[in-house]
């Protein structure tokens, strides 16, 4: 089969109200044309994101059951450490509330009291760039020139440029950069995943320089996914032995189980590194809490647990994987342009494209993100203008991204197909009526990340 079927049948369900669109135009006027302001209950279809979104299993609520809220030596942590060492293979496993939380505790011991240093990264997702620049680093992106077009096809999209690495070692020196890293699969640049030869390769030459090498493994079983598929010699391994394959490179890594752990809420940070597992578990008794419980509940920490085991799974896998790739399949049959290949958490809209009659001063993204809402009551998001273009700080000129990107992020083991549909066909109809659709201007913004808050106008 094509595209697998789900391997699970539904035993909750959580109604879900449509709106008509006499009414979502009123809603999405008060939000300000900013969909991040809109009540959650307005919303028919939610691909705002993956993250935090999953439905777990009744495995896991009943792992949820079994809570040991003990402050120190919970018996879920035990759990949680085990089943991370299986998977990730690394001796210290330090649990903490979310993905960036890691982050920041990595980068405020590792950069603190020296400047000039750089973190290289396929791309940096936009939490790790800020966890980067706020500890005086600089989060530099070297994803291969292809990931830039969208229509090229290629098999590993997020992979680092070797070249671009081996330039920035030569030209900063080994000593400015404290660790390398790289995002699988690469969020910022489509989900696109990186090659099992592309991880090895880069700890090699992080390593020839005595240069720690990272992962941040948020979709670490997606990634291993597109391994087996795609690469040669990993087509009768197992998901685990590819993941442990993966990790074995690395010296350490940061978690947001929030995707691939197949949680609401939930993180973790792992090294081989004692001295850096001492600094950060020392940290981490201050911002998070005892070392064996981070950020989290008992119960949390064997959700993740269980989460883990499951993300493993083939037949998962395969659906996932597939449901994204069906999604993105339809649209490229009705000539809707969208970054390809589909990547493996969510189909990305080339807005560009999509409305090449809306320049970029003229947010396309948002102009497309508006229109999804009023059109079906479908909640995407804008990565283009509106999250990434800024002032050049010497020219004071509009610097504007490369790409201009509409994220449909798909919560995993939530929709059915036929909401699938549902979507794809209203993308379609909306493409086919894409002269209709006009740009938008800037009424209020936020001196940082102002694409959370901001307030829009329609231009006509
Ligand atoms: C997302 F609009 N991602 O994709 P935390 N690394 C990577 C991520 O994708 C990631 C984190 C680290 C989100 C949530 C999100 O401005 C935004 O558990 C590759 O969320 O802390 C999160 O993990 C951080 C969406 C985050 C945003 C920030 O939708």
């Amino acid at each position: 089969m094509k595209y697998p079927p789900e391997p699970f049948r539904i035993k909750t369900v959580e109604p879900i109200a449509r709106t008509t669109d006499y009414e979502r135009i009123g809603i999405i006027q008060d939000a300000g044309y900013n969909v991040f302001n809109i009540p959650a209950a307005k919303i028919y279809i939610d691909l705002l994101t993956d993250s935090g979104t999953s439905a777990m299993s009744d495995n896991q609520w009943a792992g949820m059951m079994r809570g040991d809220e003990s402050y120190a030596g919970s018996k879920n942590y035990f759990n949680f450490e085990k089943v991370v060492n299986r998977i990730f293979g690394f001796k210290h496993v330090i649990p903490t509330h979310q993905g960036r939380v890691a982050e920041n505790l990595l980068f405020s011991t590792i950069l603190k009291d020296t400047k000039g240093l750089v973190i290289p990264n396929n791309n940096h997702f936009d939490t790790t760039r800020a966890n980067v620049e706020y500890n005086g680093g600089q989060a530099l992106d070297l994803v291969v020139d292809i990931a830039k077009d969208t229509q090229a096809i290629a098999d590993f999209k997020g992979n680092i440029d070797l070249k671009k690495l081996q330039a920035l070692i030569d030209r900063v020196g080994p000593e400015r950069i404290p660790i390398g890293m790289l995002t699988v699969t690469n969020n910022s640049g489509g989900g696109q995943p990186v090659s099992m030869a592309n991880i090895r390769e880069t700890a090699a030459l992080l390593h020839k320089f005595d240069i720690p090498f990272f992962i941040d493994a948020c979709r670490f079983a997606e990634n291993a996914y597109f391994i087996k598929m795609r690469e040669a010699g990993y087509r009768d391994k197992s998901i685990l032995d590819i993941a442990r394959e993966m990790f074995s490179y690395a010296d350490g890594c940061t978690m947001s189980a929030k995707k691939d752990g197949l949680v609401n809420m939930g993180g973790f940070f792992a090294t081989n590194n004692d001295e850096l597992a001492q600094q950060i578990t020392n940290r981490l008794i201050l911002i998070e809490g005892f070392p064996t419980y981070g950020g989290l509940a008992g119960r949390d920490m064997e959700a993740i647990a269980r989460g883990l085991e499951e993300v493993l799974e083939e037949d998962y896998l395969a659906y996932r994987i597939s449901q994204v790739e069906e999604l993105g399949d339809r649209l490229i049959d009705a000539g809707v342009p969208i970054l390809r290949p589909t990547g493996g958490h969510a189909v990305y809209l080339d807005a560009k494209n999509f409305l090449p009659h809306v320049p970029q001063s003229q947010f396309p993204g948002i102009a497309l993100t508006v229109s999804l809402y009023t059109h079906a009551g479908i909640r995407a998001v804008e990565i283009g203008s509106l999250m990434f273009a800024h002032e050049d700080s010497e020219t004071g000129e509009v610097v504007y991204p490369d790409l201009e990107l509409v994220r449909l992020a798909i919560p995993r083991r939530v929709y059915t197909n036929s909401q699938m549909q549902y979507v794809a066909e209203n993308i379609i109809e909306l493409y086919q009526d894409r002269e209709n659709i006009g740009g938008y201007s800037i009424e209020y913004q936020a001196p940082v990340l102002r694409h959370f808050t901001a307030r829009m106008k329609p231009l006509a």
